[in-house]
């Protein structure tokens, strides 16, 4: 009978922790840690993607070999038009763009695209590192952090990047190759 009861103990925690999510802590309780890790992860980080939509055959041809590894998407021709005639090219963006935070929470940077990116938080918008994209996007100056990054601040395809907010105010974040792709983050 013990172990019966033990067994009806177990099914029961659940709907326990879910009736008592309000109530204070107390010895009865134990299993609301094995819910906590979930509830915090949620509300610590906030999700940012990271898009672009290169054609792997003429992005590296024109670029070099390796520069994008998705499939299909639009030719390298075709973005430079774009970028051209809107001095952007809407598929290579960062999403959302712009969003609320608060302090103390961790924005995560997906890359779902082909090709690397940055995340960056620049004091100011303005260019990146390739004068090319620069040139075509109307940013002609590369900003001070994307003079200065390092080799983890690179997001390859697939891959996440951190940033934490520790400051109230309004924080801006780019990419230091397309220096359209941005994001602006209001924290409280
Ligand atoms: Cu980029």
């Amino acid at each position: 009978m013990a172990r019966f009861h033990t067994l009806v103990a177990v099914a029961l925690a659940p709907f326990l922790v879910l009736g008592c999510a309000d109530a204070p802590t107390t010895p009865l309780s134990p299993p609301l840690s094995a819910r906590a890790p979930a509830a915090a992860s949620s509300r610590s980080t906030i999700a940012v993607q990271i898009h672009d939509a290169c054609d792997p055959a003429s992005f590296d041809a024109a670029v070099g070999p390796g520069t994008c590894v998705r499939s299909g998407g639009m030719k390298f021709d075709r973005f430079v038009a774009e970028l051209t005639k809107h001095q952007e090219v809407g598929a290579w963006h960062f999403a959302p763009p712009t969003f609320n935070a608060s302090v103390g929470q961790t924005i995560v940077a997906r890359n779902n695209g082909g090709e690397v990116h940055t995340f960056t938080e620049v004091k100011e918008f303005g260019g990146g590192f390739v004068p090319f994209l620069n040139d075509l996007s109307g940013n002609p100056d590369e900003v001070a952090e994307c003079k200065a990054l390092e080799p983890d601040d690179f997001v390859t395809p697939g891959t996440t990047y951190q940033a934490s907010i520790s400051l109230p105010g309004t924080h801006k974040f780019q990419c230091c190759i397309h220096p359209w792709m941005r994001s602006v983050v209001s924290v409280n």
